[in-house]
């Protein structure tokens, strides 16, 4: 396989409703596509950066840059690399994790494709489908949040997960607690909103047998999310702080965590995410996929990481109707709480043509 160029398409999609977090509330989501065109197949790859470092420091823009400047030509020099040789031939630039996930799925997805083999069962997955959860973004107000996770419920979702930060935490909490009973599996993201000096705080949200406090504390602070966990019943997980196999090492080790939130865009790709999948096993550390409101495309991905026999929570893998009115692919529907893993080569699933005209911002092709 000889790789003979990447485009870079700018889409942009409006979300079906506000979406609030700690950092931001997004109304649309901005997102670059990456098509890898080789001699033997085409393959896609999505960059979950938002238009504004406040996840993390990556941003749409800058991604596009790093990745036409420096990654594509990277690559350009070794263009007949497989996928296994993408991490490799990216590893002198350091950082963006992103724009690297996004080239090397792409390269995977064409890789997959021309050997006819699904990426589901490239990463080793279990099952044919997953159960799902959805995160749920900060409201106006209970009675507002009540009624939105009745809705996603009665779906059949089968977890939820509240987005919270100082002001919107204990209360919201002890609703959906109270209000749909001691079954649901509830779980909470902070997104990096508090400090350790919140710790007594936070234990108040041990009463509602939470299944996890997702990323209290700022990405860097491992030490503080260690000293956290010894002072909350409620197990912490982590989601930022988390950048690769060997940070979740160290967070294991050091007791910053007990419960791990894969992402592959933030962790530099799929091939890494697997590995954290194997670390956290090794360590006997349930993991989850985590989500960054992807397309089908990132979708498809996520959702075969998801069947490896390690994730034994249900991740943030929602169907496409909860971001958006038109997804670029066939959408993923809920059936029973769960989504089909695809079973197609490489990705299993394409862009619809008209459907990714429509929401095309830009395009532009990088030859090797
Ligand atoms: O922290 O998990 C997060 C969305 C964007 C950025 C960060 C996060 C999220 C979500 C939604 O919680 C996950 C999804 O449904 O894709
Ligand atoms: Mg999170």
């Amino acid at each position: 396989m000889k790789l003979t160029g990447v485009e870079i398409r700018e889409i942009r999609l409006p979300l079906v409703a506000p979406f609030r977090t700690s950092f931001a509330t997004m109304t649309e989501r901005t997102a670059l596509l990456l098509r890898a065109v080789s001699t033997d197949a085409e393959g896609w790859g999505e960059c979950v950066a938002m238009v504004d470092p406040l996840y993390s420091s990556e941003y749409a823009a800058g991604c596009a840059d790093v990745l036409r400047r420096f990654l594509i030509p990277a690559l350009g020099r070794h263009p007949h690399l497989d996928a296994a040789g993408v991490g490799p031939a990216l590893a002198p630039f350091n950082g963006h994790r992103m724009a690297k996930a996004a080239l090397e799925m792409a390269v995977l997805d064409a890789e997959l494709r021309a050997r006819g083999v699904p990426l589901a069962r490239e990463l080793g997955a279990v099952h044919d489908r997953v159960p799902c959860g959805v995160s749920v973004g900060i409201m106006d107000s209970v009675p507002q949040l009540l009624a939105a996770v009745a809705g996603y419920l009665d779906e059949g979702y089968r977890r939820i997960k509240l987005k919270i930060e100082p002001g919107w935490d204990i209360e919201p909490v002890r609703a959906v607690r109270e209000h749909f009973g001691d079954d649901l599996l509830l779980q909470v993201d902070a997104n990096t909103a508090y400090t350790l000096a919140d710790a007594r705080h936070l234990a108040r949200l041990d009463p509602y047998d939470l299944l996890l406090v997702e990323q209290p504390l700022e990405e860097e602070d491992l030490l503080g999310h260690a000293q956290l966990a010894k002072l909350l019943a409620t197990p912490v997980c982590l989601d930022e702080s988390i950048t690769s196999a060997r940070a979740a090492a160290a967070a294991i080790t050091l007791g910053a965590c007990s419960i791990v939130n894969v992402k592959p865009g933030r962790v530099g790709g799929y091939l890494e995410a697997r590995r954290i999948h194997d670390v956290c096993a090794a360590h006997g550390v349930p993991v989850w996929c985590g989500g960054m409101l992807e397309t089908g495309l990132g979708r498809a991905a996520n959702v075969a990481l998801a069947a490896l026999p390690g994730f034994t929570l249900p991740g943030d893998t929602s169907a496409s109707d909860r971001y958006y009115r038109t997804d670029i692919t066939e959408p993923f529907v809920l059936a029973d709480g769960h989504l089909p893993v695809p079973d197609g080569p490489g990705l299993g699933v394409v862009p619809l043509p008209d459907a990714l005209e429509e929401v095309t911002v830009d395009t532009e092709w990088i030859p090797m």
